[in-house]
Order: structure tokens, then sequence, then C-alpha cells
């Protein structure tokens, strides 16, 4: 079975940990209190998603990265083999508005990732109050989906297994071409 991996990063505090716990189907155990990520912790699932007319059967290891910067010295064993991110913001904080730039320069474009590879959530909580933000231009062929667990919870899932089939498609594509050059 094909292995993706896909890291969940993003300001602190926009619900990086809840989203991944619950794609993962983990437990939340913090109950309500907020407990910020030391460092990385890694979440294995198997998806068997089933998107029309592409593969969705796959390992995914979510890796939900601390919003911290002063993790970020960890930063490139995180990132080394990952095949797609998911960057995690809260519309409502006027200054992860300005970090997302920050996390999509290091985490996509530095790696030489595409912009198919990655997919932005903005995270409504349920008081939140604004819920359109503007991407900046460097992102703007990224997609950029709205996600509300509280209200509609299976959307987010759809959201994202729509972004992990498209995913395994292209990895699944590059993986051929690798084979065909070595047979060549
Ligand atoms: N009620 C509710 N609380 C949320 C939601 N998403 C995040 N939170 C809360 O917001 C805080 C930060 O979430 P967390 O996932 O730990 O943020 P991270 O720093 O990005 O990992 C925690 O106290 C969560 O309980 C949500 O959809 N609903
Ligand atoms: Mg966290």
């Amino acid at each position: 079975m094909i292995k993706a991996k896909i890291l969940v990063v993003g300001p602190c505090e926009s619900g990086k940990s809840v989203i991944s716990n619950f794609l993962a189907d983990a437990t939340e155990t913090s109950g309500g209190e907020y407990h910020p990520t030391q460092g990385v912790r890694i979440l294995e699932f198997e998806s068997n998603s089933n998107q029309i007319g592409a593969r969705s059967s796959a390992e995914v290891e979510l890796w939900d990265c601390s919003g911290d910067q002063k993790f970020d010295e960890c930063w490139p064993a995180i990132m080394k083999d990952a095949n797609g991110v998911v960057i995690v913001y809260n519309p409502d904080v006027p200054t992860h508005e300005r970090e997302l730039d920050m996390w999509y320069s290091h985490f996509v474009v530095q790696q030489a990732l595409r912009e198919t590879n990655c997919l932005i959530m903005g995270h409504v909580k349920p008081s939140a109050k604004n819920l359109t933000v503007q991407m900046p231009s460097s992102m703007s062929k990224v997609q950029h989906v709205q996600t509300n667990l509280e209200e509609d919870a299976e959307g987010v899932r759809r959201d994202f297994n729509s972004f992990l089939a498209k995913l395994l498609s292209s990895m699944s594509r590059k993986q051929d071409q690798e084979e065909l050059s070595i047979i060549q």
C-alpha cells in the first residue's frame, strides 16, 4: 500500500492538533484545555475513502507540528520526504494571515512541492466572527477550504479525502515515471 507523509503546520492555536486527531480518529483527551504540541506528534491511520475515479487507499502519516517557531531547528528533519502539507490557520486572528506566507514558503516552496501538494484550511472555531481572508498572491493557486468541526465535521473529512486522493494520484504517477526511467 502506498504511504503518504503529510505535514500539518501553521500558527499556534489554530486547531492543527484538533483537526489531526479528528482525521486520524484519535480520541481527544485535552478536555478543551489548550496543550501546545511540543515539536511534533505523528498520527498514523489507514484511509479507504472512495473518491470517484481516484485511488485513495493509503497509509497516512500525519505529522502534527508545533506552531512555535522555536522548534525550527527540527524543521528539516520533519520535512524530509514529506509528500503533502496542510496549513491550518484561524481566520479570526489577524496575525495568522500574515504568518501564512512564512509557512507556505518554508514547507512548500522551499521543499519544491507543488501547489497541488498543499491544502490550506481556514479553521473556524465556534466563536468565529471573521470568516473570509484574502490569500497572499503567492498562494492564490493553492486549494483553500473552510473547516468547521462543530457544524460540518464530515465536510472536513471530505475536503481532506479529496486532497488526499489528488495527492496519491500524483504520487503514483511520479512512482510510475521513476520505474519507467529505470527500465529505459
Ligand atoms: N470547541 C472547539 N475548540 C477548538 C476547535 N478547534 C480548536 N479548538 C480549541 O482551540 C485550542 C487550540 O487547538 P489546537 O488544535 O491545540 O491548536 P494547535 O496549536 O494548532 O495544535 C484548543 O484549546 C482547542 O480545544 C473546534 O473546532 N471547536
Ligand atoms: Mg498542536
